[in-house]
This record gives C-alpha cells, sequence and structure tokens, in this order.
C-alpha cells in the first residue's frame, strides 16, 4: 500500500517541523504532501526545505488562503494522480498524533473504505481541550448524526485514512464547504455511497502552538449545512428518490 499523509498548512511554522518529524519517524513509509496556501509566515518555504532533504516529502504550494476543504481536494487530485493507494488527513498542529496513524492505516488493510480518528468512541478522548470546545464538537456530531441518520460518532474529526477508490467515487470538485462542515460533507458522501467507514479512537490533543484557524462561521455553516442535506434527504425519501439524487 502506498501512502500519502497531507497536511494542509496555514501559518504552521512553529508546528510543521515537529510534526513531520514525528511522522517520518512514526510512519516511514508514509509519502508526505504539505499543501500550504501561501502563508504569510513562510511555512511554505520551511516545508521545501523540508522537502528538499527528504525525497518522501512534497510540497503543494497554492496562491492564497482558501479554505482546509480546497487545500485537501488539490491534495486528493495531487495523491491521486500520483498513483497512491491511501490518502492521509492529518493536521500540522500536532492535534493528530502520528504515532496513531497505523491504527487507521491498519483498519483501512482491514477493508475499511475509510477509516477516521474519533474521539467519542470508547478509548478515544481530548488532552487539554476546553470544556466549551468539546461540547461545540460533540453536540455538532450527535446533531449530524441524527440529522443525517449516520452511525459516525465523531464526524466533524479531521484525521482520517481514504482508501483510494474512496475519493475517487465521490465527485470532489462537487465538494464546496470549508472547515468542519468539509469533514462532515466528506463523511457523509461516503456513508450515501454505502462505503464501509471504520471509527478508530484515537487521543485529540490540542494544539500547543500557533494560531487557531476555527471560527463561529465555520461552526454555523457546518450546522446549516447539515440541516440542509439531513432535509433533503428526508424530502427525497418522501419523494420515493434516492438521496443521492436529491443533491
Ligand atoms: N492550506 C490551508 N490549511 C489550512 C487552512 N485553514 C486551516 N488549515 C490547516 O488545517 C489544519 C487544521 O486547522 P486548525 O487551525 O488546527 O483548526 P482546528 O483544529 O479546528 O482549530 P485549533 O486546533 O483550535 O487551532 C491545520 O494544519 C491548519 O494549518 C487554509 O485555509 N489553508
Ligand atoms: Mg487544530
Amino acid at each position: 500500500m502506498r501512502v500519502l499523509t497531507i497536511i494542509p498548512t496555514y501559518n504552521e511554522l512553529e508546528s510543521l517541523p515537529k510534526t513531520l518529524g514525528r511522522l517520518r519517524a512514526a510512519v516511514p513509509e508514509s509519502d508526505v504532501l504539505v499543501v500550504d496556501d501561501n502563508s504569510p509566515d513562510g511555512t511554505g518555504q520551511l516545508a521545501d526545505e523540508f522537502a528538499a532533504a527528504d525525497s518522501q516529502v512534497h510540497v503543494l504550494h497554492r496562491k492564497g488562503k482558501e479554505g482546509l476543504g480546497a487545500a485537501y481536494i488539490a491534495g486528493f487530485k495531487w495523491g491521486l494522480a500520483a498513483g497512491y493507494d491511501v490518502l492521509v488527513e492529518m493536521d500540522a498542529d500536532g492535534s493528530h498524533k502520528p504515532e496513531q496513524l497505523p491504527l487507521l492505516l491498519d483498519a483501512v488493510k482491514d477493508g475499511a473504505d475509510l477509516a477516521m480518528g474519533s474521539r467519542w468512541v470508547p478509548g478515544g478522548s481530548v488532552v487539554n481541550w476546553p470544556l466549551y470546545r468539546q461540547a461545540i464538537s460533540r453536540i455538532g456530531s450527535t446533531y449530524a448524526r441524527i440529522m443525517l441518520g449516520v452511525k459516525i460518532k465523531d464526524v466533524t474529526g479531521g484525521y482520517r485514512a481514504f482508501r483510494r477508490s474512496t475519493l475517487e467515487a465521490l465527485n470532489l470538485d462537487a465538494v464546496e464547504s470549508v472547515g468542519y462542515g468539509f469533514q462532515v460533507d466528506l463523511a457523509w458522501r461516503v456513508a450515501k455511497l454505502g462505503l464501509r467507514i471504520e471509527e478508530r479512537p484515537i487521543t485529540f490533543v490540542e494544539r500547543e502552538l500557533g494560531a487557531s484557524k476555527m471560527s463561529g462561521n465555520i461552526v454555523v455553516e457546518a450546522m446549516i449545512n447539515v440541516t440542509k442535506w439531513g432535509l433533503a434527504a428526508r424530502w427525497a425519501k418522501l419523494t420515493r428518490k434516492s438521496p443521492a439524487a436529491a443533491k
């Protein structure tokens, strides 16, 4: 299995070296693609230096900040074109422990089409996350689970391993949402295709360095979209169309 771990970055100068070092040590077989949105702090140049020193590290430079979703879509397309079998989503800020990546890769090896790191299954946890962030995440995930009728416990989580065929089956160009909405959107699209989604417990660690890009807008966008998608799916069922046709 050829694995590519995609790390989107925006102003992660402090965090990226540590994350890259840990990832290369923990899962040496995985190649890495840093997708940088022209970070003003020079994260892109720093990533270039890593790439120059390590043939398994690659960098995709984008013109400007277009959001996490757009960065991942570009990264997925790059990885699919380069022939990788498994494409991984990982934050640069250390929240997703590189040491836990084998859990996700094993799930894919065992047949999962999408393996998701989960804070909210038994064994999963969060470290140093303020209670209000935990509440937003838990309530948001529960709302999405009920509204969309999916079984996923941590639907906003961003530590994931996609089997290549899963991404190929999605219409990546149709995915427009950003932030958490993007993660929910992708999971929902995979669920609608009836593909096998497996959650694995992870320890999510709040970022230690650098600034958060999370905002109230991102949460509101996700809630509005989940409501729209859920209602559209119900309407489609009522009118006996397939949920996919409702989009
Ligand atoms: N390329 C790119 N990466 C982004 C963008 N927004 C966020 N990221 C990266 O996406 C990952 C997740 O973003 P975070 O800011 O950690 O978001 P979060 O985990 O919800 O919030 P905190 O951990 O509290 O900061 C990090 O690696 C960011 O650098 C963007 O617009 N473009
Ligand atoms: Mg983070």
